[in-house]
């Protein structure tokens, strides 16, 4: 049987946070708001190179879930930035889980974040949902 790890955690500065997605895997990524403030949610690599980029919030309606497929992701260990312009107080909470196979290694992992960008702590403001896995062969 394969093993699961998990972490979870809290984003402390808008810094980002680096995403264990190894160069080809396959990236699935969900995004979701109810908040009133812009969220921006960006993915790129070590150069600046920018993956996924997206900004929703009141003047971008948007659909209920919002989601991309990255196939043969090209580079490793992306930087996840999340951020709200116009809020003075961003708490990310995250759980990452990190997969191997049965043979040790590791293939798959799932990250969510939930943001609160103000102070009712219903920790709506954004869902986000980075899956990502290794291919079959
Ligand atoms: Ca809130």
């Amino acid at each position: 049987m394969g093993n699961s790890r998990v972490l979870t955690g809290q984003l402390s500065d808008h810094k980002g946070m680096t995403l264990d997605i190894k160069e080809g895997w396959q990236v699935c990524i969900m995004m979701t708001t109810q908040s009133y403030f812009n969220q921006r949610v960006i993915l790129k690599n070590q150069y600046g190179r920018i993956f996924f980029e997206q900004i929703r919030g009141r003047n971008k309606p948007m659909e209920p879930v919002f989601s991309q497929v990255i196939r043969n992701f090209a580079f490793a260990q992306p930087t996840l930035l999340i951020d709200v312009p116009e809020s003075s107080r961003v708490d990310c909470r995250f759980s990452e889980v990190k997969i191997d196979n049965d043979k040790g290694e590791y293939v798959a992992v799932s990250y969510t974040f939930m943001v609160e960008d103000s102070t009712d702590y219903d920790y709506n403001d954004l869902l986000l949902h980075i899956t990502a896995y290794r291919n079959v062969g």
